[in-house]
């Protein structure tokens, strides 16, 4: 693909999956207000819940004892997680129908780059509606669609017409949307940032243009940059195939900022266990050679800190490397910290094929 051409991306997510998946398996509970979640009496958390129950205000993350508080009604079902995950695969089987270019994000949400795609001459909404029906049709759950020119807007789209929608963004369209498109919408900019932005009397995408690249970099360091890019609809990341993948991450941005050592120890289980979820989803011959990590201050300067290690007699699932480095990363200056990340470095596969020749001469 020459980096000319005009990318064409679709962004699938599936619907309340997990309850989508519930219902499925048990229609009655369609009617009636539903989540997936632990049990109230055992602090358990909704994972998620459906369409009706979301209008009682319930949402992921929320305690099951304070869900059922809302909604005295609302049923709650234990979690299938190998039941999802079956369902998960049938929906990439779908999606392989139109190109095996697909970046999972998670069990019911992936990136696709139908660039050079052929099926219905090319027609990029016409995969994303094909996908849809495939999925509505054999499998009994529903998907939305956003068909956009890069990952960023794409994203956005499949959002838009929520639940069961399709939404399309094309190259000429780009301009127009992005000036009425709400900060917020922006993957990376939570609360604080938001807020930050609105002091700034900046509310949109096109509010964001106006202040320019220097300001934005003032206030942002880094950052600023990419925000002015995307406030204008402007995004290059291709769509990573675990093939072409060279590394892997997760972040965390936190709505209170973290002060001191406990603060940050205290986060890393979460991020660990995320970055063992998305670990799990590479190739099985993927090979992983090196750990890092990222601290953003609240002033938006950040550090990373890299670490190789010795593949042939170490692996590279520690959570204690992970705690020290992040640990050593924030030492170099111990301001407030806004944003913890955590990631792997995986050799591209001509560099493993590399490095097997090298062991055969070794041996
Ligand atoms: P999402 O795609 O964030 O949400 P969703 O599919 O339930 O609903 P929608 O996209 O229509 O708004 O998450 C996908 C699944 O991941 C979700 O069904 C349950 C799980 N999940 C959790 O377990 N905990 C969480 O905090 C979130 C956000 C999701």
């Amino acid at each position: 693909m020459t980096s000319k051409k005009q990318r064409k991306i679709i962004h699938i997510d599936a619907d309340a999956f997990y309850a989508s998946v519930e219902i499925r398996e048990n229609p009655q509970l369609a009617l009636q207000p539903i989540a997936v979640g632990g049990e109230p009496s055992r602090r358990g958390v909704i994972a998620t819940c459906n369409y009706i129950a979301r209008k009682h205000g319930i949402h992921s993350a929320m305690a099951s004892s304070h869900a059922i508080r809302l909604c005295p009604s609302l049923i709650i079902v234990p979690p299938n997680f190998k039941l999802y995950k079956q369902v998960s695969a049938q929906i990439r089987n779908i999606m392989l129908r139109y190109t095996d270019i697909i970046e999972p994000l998670s069990l019911d949400e992936a990136y696709l780059d139908v660039t050079d795609a052929e099926h219905f001459n090319g027609s990029a909404t016409r995969i994303a509606e094909a996908i849809r029906e495939a999925v509505t049709n054999e499998l009994s759950i529903h998907v939305s669609a956003g068909v956009a020119p890069n990952k960023f807007l794409a994203k956005i789209a499949s959002d838009w017409e929520k639940p069961d929608g399709l939404f399309v963004i094309t190259p000429p369209q780009v301009e127009a949307f992005v000036l009425k498109l709400p900060v917020n919408k922006i993957n990376g900019v939570g609360k604080v940032t938001t807020q930050k932005l609105n002091h700034l009397g900046v509310h949109t995408c096109g509010d964001l243009q106006a202040l320019g690249i220097h300001t934005l970099s003032e206030k942002f360091g880094k950052y600023g940059a990419r925000l002015h890019e995307l406030s204008r609809g402007l995004d290059l990341r291709p769509v990573q195939t675990s093939r072409t993948r060279k590394s892997l991450s997760v972040e965390h941005t936190f709505s209170k900022d973290l002060y001191t050592e406990l603060d940050i120890e205290e986060k890393l289980p979460k991020l660990y266990r995320e970055l063992c979820d998305r670990a799990k989803k590479l190739d099985p011959d993927a090979k992983i050679n090196k750990r890092f990590v990222k601290v953003k201050f609240s002033d938006f300067t950040q550090t990373t800190l890299e670490e190789s290690f010795n593949m042939t007699t170490d692996t590279w699932d520690k959570p204690q490397e992970f705690t020290r480095m992040l640990l050593q990363a924030w030492r170099r200056s111990e301001k407030p910290v806004r944003l913890l990340g955590l990631g792997l470095r995986l050799l591209t596969p001509t560099q493993s094929s590399n490095l097997m020749q090298m062991d055969l001469f070794d041996t």
